[in-house]
């Protein structure tokens, strides 16, 4: 197993998100990734690689070509304390624009390639350490936190090579990777997540979004209702793991957030630490190579226990 990581994401640090008028701490922080970065050091150093860098031209393939030169040419518009709260390509008040976001979230998906790269290579479970996150980014929108949709570009990348099916377990709908896919039957979304009547997105993620023309059929939402608890979770993932298998991919892509874990500031489900290890024997069952990209997960003291949890369950 590998691990890729790299420190580019520490520069992309907003100081504080607005909900409802209200201008909160920014939960997506460098923390979140240093926490799991620094657990796993002590636990797997001999594992964890730099990514390398991928030519632009992967982007390109799913984000919207003004809407990668906006991020690109905004970024570097701003001095350097300035922030921007964009007015367009942006779906909500939570993803910021900074100097340095547009080379953090370039970087986010050289980490998300490179473990692609190595899954491509015959490794058999890789671990990207990505930050920022990506499954709210849709083709030219970002949102959630997410700028480019790791999860889509490395999905989209492997797909060349056969088909993927893509496991999204953050507590959120990934509304981004479910539209980018949505009319496409090579590549199946499957979410668990909070039913998005009571949180984040709102607009998507229930059962009835299903594709459309030839994707119809190869996306699928499982909204739960808050308080989801370990057996409960349990159940459902059980489902999805069917799902996986009648479809018969050759690579699976788990877009994993650990905002699922009951102490999370912003989540409302209920999974314990122990049962990472669960979720992460269960998807292992499936003997798929498996490239595993980070999503959210605020409870910052927590994440790199919660991961390494989960990890222990993935490894063969
Ligand atoms: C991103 B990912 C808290 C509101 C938070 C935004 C949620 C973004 C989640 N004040 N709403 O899926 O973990
Ligand atoms: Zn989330």
């Amino acid at each position: 197993m590998k691990i890729i990581y790299s420190d580019k994401h520490v520069k992309h640090n907003p100081p504080f998100e607005i909900y409802d008028g209200v201008y909160e701490a920014y939960a997506e922080k460098p923390e979140r990734i240093m926490s799991i970065f620094n657990f796993l050091k002590e636990k797997r150093a001999k594992d964890i690689y730099p990514p390398d860098n991928f030519p632009i031209n992967h982007i390109l393939d799913i984000h919207h070509k003004e809407y990668v030169s906006f991020l690109k040419n905004r970024s570097a518009k701003l001095s350097s304390k300035e922030i921007l709260y964009p007015s367009y390509f942006i779906r909500d008040t939570y993803t910021p624009v900074t100097p340095k976001t547009y080379e953090a979230a370039t970087s986010s998906v050289d980490v998300a390639l490179t473990g692609a790269k190595y899954v491509l290579k015959g490794e058999g479970l890789v671990y990207s350490l990505c930050r920022p996150p990506g499954h709210h980014a849709e083709n030219k929108t970002m949102g959630g936190y997410c700028y480019f949709n790791n999860a889509a570009i490395a999905a989209n990348y492997l797909s060349k090579h056969g088909k993927v099916a893509i496991l999204d377990i953050d507590f959120h709908h990934g509304n981004g990777t479910q539209q980018i896919f949505y009319d496409r039957n090579d590549v199946l979304y499957i979410s668990i997540h909070a039913d998005p009547k009571f949180k984040f997105p709102y607009s998507s993620g229930f059962e009835d979004e299903k594709g459309r023309g030839e994707g119809l059929g190869y996306n699928k939402n499982y909204p739960l209702p808050l308080g989801t608890t370990d057996e409960e979770y349990l159940e459902i993932l059980k489902k999805t793991l069917k799902d996986i298998k009648d479809f018969s991919p050759k690579f699976l892509i788990v877009s994993a957030g650990f905002d699922t874990y009951e102490k999370d500031p912003i989540g409302g489900f209920k999974l314990t630490i122990p049962f990472y290890k669960v979720i992460g024997r269960q998807i292992n069952s499936l003997e798929l190579p498996t490239l595993v990209i980070q999503e959210g997960g605020y409870a910052v003291d927590a994440l790199g226990e919660i991961a390494y949890s989960f990890l222990q369950g993935l490894s063969k």
